[in-house]
């Protein structure tokens, strides 16, 4: 049996879209990465000693006090964002995914198993090794006595975001990459433990993010056990007491696969890419991930779409019209807050995923006529001519957010102060992956320079002389 290889430029994307991929042997996930590594190091080896004075870009007054924005300033390997088209994974296109990447048993979407091998291989997994994967981390999925004491003894007031960031961090008791260090590990050798961290914490962190939902919202029920023939998100869905919902499990497969990664600069992988250079382990990286991801200008968006939908549907009634949702939308603008779900730092076209996942909601009938569902369809057909009216946001077009929550609210899973928990449990597969390469090609610890408004004004006044 043979997994497909894929090459990771743009142009060979399009051959792929040719079906015209390459095959290599079928192989352990290991097996598959240390084949793979030498090659990388090789290439960043030659970038470093034969281009390293090679000029990527201006950097402008505008991009230091802009946070960054459009700085190519940091590498990161597993996926690229184009302005225009979107995200591609190694290469490919969300339909791209939807076409290769193998789902789970019974289902048709793609599972965070085959994107988790994508990402951190560059190639798309066979049917069987993402079974292997999905069985190794069944496996791996519980939590020690004293994660599930830690959480059950935080306040159910506070925020689930805040809950799992604290159950991540204390994760880092076994962590394999700080014990291997201590013990006085090789820089070539840190990737290894890396990794069995990072598959540790994937693993681990349905079973926390369905821990926190009991405690906070079904306290008293039980938690069922994992199930090792299932997948990550067929266990997921089973803990949050969902698993009889298909359609929910499908939805969800697809949402947490699809939102794992978006290239390297977005605060939440940036923020593990940056603790992580440090050489902090993979679980105290992610965790401090997790509370860039809590702000509402991030993961906390998914959230605030709903509550703003849902007061929206609560002022206007059930026979909202276009007319009630522009004027909606103005007097949100004329408030000074920001449209949540709508803009976005890098995209200035509607979000691919933002596609996707309406796009299983128009493929099944009972979200086709789900009230939230179009709602959400509706604010779409209106708010791009608002915003563009309103002439601020650079991107006027939805981002994956305005839709995530609406199907979740509509299958019953109404608590959506959990949503972006939901964000943190699929971000890890990007934000870790990335933290393995980056071990693995020996990155250096972050450390831009920065400057004062004065030194600015120094070096401005110095360039008109
Ligand atoms: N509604 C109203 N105003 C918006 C806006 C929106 N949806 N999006 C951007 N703007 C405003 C900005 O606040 C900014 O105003 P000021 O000049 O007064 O500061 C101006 O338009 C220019 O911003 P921009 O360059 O277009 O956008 P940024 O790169 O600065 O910010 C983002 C990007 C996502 C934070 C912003 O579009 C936003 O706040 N969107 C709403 C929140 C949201 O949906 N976030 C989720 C993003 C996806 C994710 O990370 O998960």
């Amino acid at each position: 049996m043979f997994a497909r290889f894929v090459v990771p430029t743009r142009a060979s994307a399009a051959r792929f879209a040719a079906t015209q991929y390459r095959f290599a042997s079928t192989k352990s996930l290991r097996d598959t990465l240390k084949d793979i590594i030498p090659a990388k190091q090789e290439q960043l080896k030659k970038l470093k000693t034969e281009h390293g004075q090679t000029v990527v870009g201006d950097v402008k007054v505008e991009n230091i006090i802009g946070g960054m924005r459009g700085l190519k300033a940091m590498l990161w390997d597993a996926s690229v964002l184009d302005p225009i088209e979107g995200i591609r994974f190694h290469g490919l296109s969300i339909p791209d995914c939807q076409k290769v990447l193998p789902p789970a048993p019974g289902g048709k979407e793609i599972i965070p198993e085959s994107m988790l091998w994508l990402l951190l291989t560059g190639q798309v997994p066979t049917s069987e090794q993402t079974r292997q994967l999905s069985r190794e981390l069944a496996e791996k999925g519980d939590l020690p006595k004293f994660v599930e004491q830690l959480v059950d003894e935080l306040p159910k007031t506070l925020h689930p975001m805040t809950q799992l960031g604290i159950g991540v961090a204390a994760l880092n008791h076994d962590s394999a990459f700080q014990a291997a260090y201590e013990k006085g590990m090789k820089k070539t050798e840190y990737w290894a433990p890396t990794l069995e961290d990072c598959l540790n914490l994937i693993a681990r962190l349905p079973a926390l993010a369905a821990r926190i939902y009991r405690n906070v919202y079904k306290p008293g029920t039980e938690l069922p056990a994992i199930n090792k023939d299932l997948d990550l998100v067929g266990n997921y869905t089973n803990m949050l007491g969902y698993g009889s919902n298909q359609n929910l499990t499908e939805y969800l497969r697809l949402y947490i696969a699809l939102h794992g990664d978006h290239e390297g600069g977005n605060a939440s992988a940036h923020t593990a890419h940056l603790v992580g250079s440090t050489l902090s382990d993979p679980y105290l990286s992610y965790s401090a991930a997790l509370f860039a991801l809590a702000g509402p200008l991030h993961g906390l968006a998914n959230q605030e779409v709903l509550r703003w939908q849902l007061a929206m549907q609560q002022e206007l009634g059930d026979k909202i019209t276009h007319d009630d949702i522009r004027d909606y939308l103005w007097k949100t603008l004329k408030s000074g807050q920001v449209v949540p779900g709508y803009g976005h730092g890098v995209l200035r076209n509607p979000d691919p995923r933002f596609i996707a996942l309406q796009e299983f909601c128009q493929a099944r009938p009972e979200l086709k006529e789900s009230p939230i569902v179009q709602l959400v369809n509706k604010t779409f057909e209106v708010a791009p001519d608002v915003l563009k009216e309103h002439g601020k946001t650079k991107n006027p077009y939805p981002n994956v957010d305005a839709t995530s929550g609406c199907v979740l609210y509509h299958y019953g899973l109404t608590e959506f102060k959990y949503y972006t928990v939901i964000f943190g449990v699929s971000r890890a597969l990007g934000a870790l992956t990335q933290l393995v390469w980056a071990r693995a090609l020996g990155l250096p610890i972050e450390r831009p320079k920065s400057l004062s408004l004065d030194a600015l004004e120094e070096l401005i006044k110095n360039q008109k002389q």
